[in-house]
Order: C-alpha cells, then structure tokens, then sequence
C-alpha cells in the first residue's frame, strides 16, 4: 500500500486529490494547521478514512515530524495563501506561506524521506503579464502579484532541490481550475453562489471587478488526476496543465445566469473594490506536452463546469433556506 502526504487537504485541489489516492488504496496522510474553528466541509465525507497530523506550513519542525509520522511516498504541496486579491494587503503573510514554506516542505523531505517524490503546485500565475501565447513550460515567467511572485520562487526552489539534491520533485504549472467546493471568493464560484442566491430571492444584485479578464478554467477534479500522473513518471519534470480555452468573465456570468432564465446585466453592478491594483489580463495554457507524456485528459468543459456549478449551489442554498425556516418555526 503506497502513502501520501498532503498539505492543503482541507482545500479544493487537496480533498479531490485526498479521493483520487484513496480510490487508488493508497494510505493518505493530511496535514492541517490549528484554526479556532475547523473547517472540513470538503473533506467531510472522507474525513475517517484520512491520517491527520497537525502542521503548519510555516513551522519546519512541525513538516519534519509531518513526514517522519507519515513515511510518506509521494509528497503533495497543496498548501498556500492561494487567493490572489489577498496577497496585496497581506504581502508578507503571502510571501511566508506561499514562497518560503515551499523551502520548509523540501526540507522536511530532504531531512526526514528524501527519496519520497514531491510535487509542487505551481500556477499560471506566474506568466502574469502577456509576453506569449498559449504559454508553454518554456514561457517566462513575469508574475504581477505578491501571490504570482511567491509561486515563482517556489517554482524555482523545486526545480533547484531537484537539481541539487537529486530529489525527484516536480511542479505542476496549473491553470485555474474550479468545482462547487472552490472558496467563496474566487469568481466562478463567486458567481455560481449569487447565481443561486439571487435565483432563490435572496440576493439582489452582484458586485464585480473587471469583467474583460480572459481566464482557462478547467474542473480541479480533472486536475488532480495529472498531480498524480506526474509522480508516476521515470524522471521528474515540470509540466502545464490547462484547457487550451480562453473565456471572459463576462461570458462566465452570461453562462450562469443564463442557466436559470436570468440575464446577468440585470443584477451585475461594477464595483472598484474588485479590481486589483495590477490585472493578469489573459491566461491560455498549451498542455501537449502533458497531453503527450502524461497521456492526461480533460472531461469536464467550460459550460458543463459553469452548470455543475450553479446546480450544486442551488441545491446547497435551498438546503440551507430549509434549514433555517425550519428554526425560525
Ligand atoms: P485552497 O485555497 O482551496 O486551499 C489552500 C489550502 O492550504 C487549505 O487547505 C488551507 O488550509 C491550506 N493552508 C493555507 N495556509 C496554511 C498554513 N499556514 N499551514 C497549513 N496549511 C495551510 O487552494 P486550492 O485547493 O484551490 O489550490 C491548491 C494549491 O494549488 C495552492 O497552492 C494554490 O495556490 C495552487 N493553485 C491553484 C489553482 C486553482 O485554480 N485552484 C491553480 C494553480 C495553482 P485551511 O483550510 O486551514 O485554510
Ligand atoms: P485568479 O482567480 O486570480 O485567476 O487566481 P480569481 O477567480 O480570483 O480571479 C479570476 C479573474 O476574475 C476577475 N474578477 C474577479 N475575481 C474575483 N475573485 N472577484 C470578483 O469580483 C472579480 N471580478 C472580476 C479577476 O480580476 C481575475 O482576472 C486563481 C487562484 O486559484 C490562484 O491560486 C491560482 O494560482 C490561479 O487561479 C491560477
């Protein structure tokens, strides 16, 4: 039975990936920090078949004993401040957490398991300001946030364990990819929760930022089949991974309200709180070569992911209407 240590499990990509392995038997071993109110909800249904170990990304001591615990033989680096809009009023506390505690996680894999193979989630982010397109592992990198410039030292620092240390560490360079357990303030799901909110009369208008960003959006449930692919190679690589599809925010709300007979021009107000002191205007990933040596595939479309989406916070939201009524009776 193989063991896999996950930080950020609690997160998106870390409770599909948490399935993916156990569906593949493999032990799986989640590291999660002290919070003064737990959060499992995407982790819920998985949660007594998950090893638990306690951590913090930004405390070596605590990754050591992580490792030591979990013997661990592949290691998967989930863990970040992940939302781009926060790593400008919080730069350093991004910088910690997104760069520097990549170092920490090599380092309790070089000291405690160094053959365990290591994947980094890297992001698209790191291509920032448009110097090609579609952009290919071999793309510069010019990142135009506290979040993207942190992604680009932990890129870097893997690539460097990898070549100083013979580690077999990876990085995957992922495009944004969503699901209905995406955080809240992230756009699609931003938009699949009004969508619902407003469809069910509880909301009566959206506030936005740039609607004009063009994103490749893919399903994070698609993804994480490729972090895995990856460590299952003869040799450590880094590779893209995306749709190879560019869409508006735009054509995002059309899709969504759309979906429930509204039209999102009747709700959506442009409010400057959203728009960020310097726009990633658009991301469009070419995978061949994952398509190729990975043999990865994608499923799930842009409009199939938009519906998934509004449909799970439908139901999520009437359930909670329900709840609620029912507590005021
Ligand atoms: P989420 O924001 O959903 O999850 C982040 C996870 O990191 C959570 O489990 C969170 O725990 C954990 N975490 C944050 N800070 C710490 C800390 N100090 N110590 C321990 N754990 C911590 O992110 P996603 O699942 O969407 O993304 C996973 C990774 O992939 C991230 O590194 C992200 O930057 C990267 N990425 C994501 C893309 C996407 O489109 N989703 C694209 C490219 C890269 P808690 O629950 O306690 O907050
Ligand atoms: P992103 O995702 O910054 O690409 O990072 P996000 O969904 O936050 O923004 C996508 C685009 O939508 C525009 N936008 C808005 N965004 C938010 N959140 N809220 C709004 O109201 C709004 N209005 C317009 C943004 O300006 C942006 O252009 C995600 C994260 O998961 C990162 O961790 C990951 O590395 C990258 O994807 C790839």
């Amino acid at each position: 039975m193989k063991k896999a240590l996950i930080t950020g499990i609690t997160g998106q990509d870390g409770s599909y990936l948490a399935e993916l392995l156990l569906s593949k038997d493999y032990e799986v071993y989640g590291v999660r920090r002290r919070t003064s109110t737990p959060n499992f909800e995407n982790v819920a249904h998985i949660q007594n078949d998950i090893h638990w170990l306690s951590g913090d990304m930004t405390d070596l001591a605590s990754l050591i004993e992580a490792v030591r615990q979990s013997n661990p033989d592949e290691v998967y680096n989930l863990a970040a401040q992940s939302f781009v809009a926060a790593s400008w009023p919080q730069p350093l506390a991004t910088g910690q957490i997104t760069a520097l505690s990549v170092t920490n996680m090599l380092e309790a894999v070089r000291i405690a398991k160094p053959e365990a193979r290591f994947y980094q989630a890297s992001s698209s982010e790191m291509f920032g300001k448009v110097l090609e397109t579609p952009q290919t592992e071999m793309t510069p990198f010019y990142p135009r946030s506290p979040y993207g410039v942190a992604k680009v030292y932990g890129h870097w620092i893997t690539v460097n364990y990898r070549e100083s240390f013979d580690m077999f560490a990876c990085s995957g360079i992922l495009f944004n990819h969503e699901s209905p357990r995406r955080g809240l303030e992230f756009v699609t799901r931003k938009v699949s929760d009004a969508v619902a909110r407003i469809k069910l009369g509880l909301q009566q208008e959206l506030r936005m930022g740039n609607l004009d960003s063009l994103r490749d959006w893919g399903f994070a449930g698609d993804y994480v089949k490729a972090m895995w692919l990856m460590l299952q190679q003869d040799r450590p690589d880094d590779y893209v991974i995306s749709t190879g599809e560019m869409h508006s925010v735009r054509e995002l709300l059309q899709i969504a309200f759309s979906h429930v007979g509204l039209n999102y021009e009747d709700y959506v107000v442009i409010d400057p709180q959203f728009v960020r002191p310097a726009e990633v205007d658009l991301l469009l990933g070419d995978c061949a070569k994952a398509k190729e040596k990975l043999g990865w595939r994608l499923e799930v479309g842009f409009e199939q992911l938009v519906r998934m989406m509004v449909d799970a916070d439908l139901e999520r939201v009437k359930r909670q209407a329900a709840v609620e009524a029912s507590v005021v009776v």
